[in-house]
């Protein structure tokens, strides 16, 4: 089978493609990244030899159509990524992941392929602290950033294409994932590398808002679980009930890296900061056989801390580039 992989020189994606060149060696696979800041193609340096990598962009319909042509299915995972950046400058959120998607969508329905698109739990928008209620499937699509409000509007055209074309697709809505290659600007690899620099953790407002974390492998297995056993035309949400607020994590990393519980540093809160994400993942366990792997949270992050301590050269530039704009932000 040929799968065409979209953003697979990013943090999940590059954990997908070298996962599944391992597990599913009958899948041919091409990578097709814009190698944006995110985007680093030493990630997938140790399969290299195992698949075809193209340089290019999912919002341009030449590129796009071209490799979809030659598919069987399509895993898309290229998109912008980070909240904080869709507040500074929104337009790339609106051509990679809109219209990216759009293009893929079109191409898809032109040529009778498969597509699995992976989505976010953000564009649900958020929960209150004491909620008892967590997302599903039939939750109202409710975005609070400009990030999320792109994803959602790409949800909603793979939807209509479903129902409108018959395109063969499905949908996967995740919560916040964590391991080896994340980029230094997110929460978890900040924290980590900002300990390793000697400098305190900075948690937005009072560090109390809430994310519902899973192990990316576990991401992962799941989007494989769903290409192979999911109903086409369904959404799935992936979670591995994870729910920790933001000082609950530091307080991991710090005991982990031995520093004291209240080495850390309150910042500046993110505006419109999602208070809490959380989600009930029953239809896919009762559809397909996926179960979460990583249910010790302190064990995943004890191995991902392991791994930003050994590659510091693969994170230190973007560490400076990325202090370098947070520091513009106040944050
Ligand atoms: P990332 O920012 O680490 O990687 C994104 C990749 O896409 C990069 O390699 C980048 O170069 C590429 N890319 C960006 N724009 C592109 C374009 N126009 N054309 C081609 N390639 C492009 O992101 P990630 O955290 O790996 O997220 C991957 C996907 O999973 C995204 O769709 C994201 O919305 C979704 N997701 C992420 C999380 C999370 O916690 N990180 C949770 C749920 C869903
Ligand atoms: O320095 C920080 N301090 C802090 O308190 C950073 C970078 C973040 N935070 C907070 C904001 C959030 O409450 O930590 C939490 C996690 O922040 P991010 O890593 O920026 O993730 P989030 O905004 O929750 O979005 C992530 O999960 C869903 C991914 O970046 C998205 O791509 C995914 O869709």
């Amino acid at each position: 089978m040929r799968v065409l992989v979209t953003g697979g020189a990013g943090f999940i994606g590059s954990n997908f493609v070298l996962r599944v060149a391992a597990t599913r060696p009958h899948w041919q696979i091409t990578v097709l990244d814009a190698l944006t800041y995110a985007g680093d193609r030493a990630n997938l340096e140790p399969v290299a030899g195992h698949i075809d990598f193209v340089e290019g962009n999912v919002a341009s319909a030449e590129v796009v159509d071209r490799l979809v042509a030659a598919t069987d299915m399509v895993v898309h995972f290229a998109a912008e990524s980070h909240n904080d950046n869709s507040l500074s400058d929104p337009w790339p959120f609106v051509e990679s992941n809109i219209i990216g998607t759009y293009r893929l969508l079109e191409s898809v329905r032109r040529h009778g392929k498969r597509l699995h698109h992976t989505s976010t739990d953000e564009v649900y928008g958020d929960l209150d602290l004491d909620d008892p209620q967590r997302f599903t499937e039939a939750t109202a699509l409710n975005p609070s950033s400009p990030y999320s409000a792109s994803k959602g509007a790409a949800d909603l055209l793979v939807r209509a294409w479903v129902r409108s074309f018959g395109v063969r697709a499905t949908v996967s809505n995740c919560s916040n994932n964590y391991g080896p290659f994340q980029h230094v600007e997110k929460f978890i690899p900040r924290q980590i590398t900002n300990v390793l620099w000697g400098i305190r953790p900075k948690l937005y407002g009072q560090g109390r808002n809430v994310r519902d974390w899973i192990h990316v492998d576990d991401h992962n297995d799941a989007v494989v679980a769903i290409v192979e056993q999911g109903r086409m035309g369904e959404t799935y949400l992936i979670g591995a009930d994870g729910e920790r607020d933001n000082r609950q994590i530091v307080s991991m990393i710090l005991q982990l890296m031995g520093k004291p519980d209240d080495w850390f540093e309150l910042v500046g809160d993110r505006p419109g900061h999602d208070l809490r994400y959380a989600i009930d993942s029953s239809k896919l366990r009762a559809e397909t056989d996926w179960r979460p792997r990583y249910d010790d949270m302190r064990a995943g992050l004890r191995t991902t801390i392991d791994w930003y301590a050994v590659n510091e050269p693969w994170w230190h530039d973007a560490k400076l580039a990325s202090e370098r704009a947070y520091a513009r932000i106040g944050r």
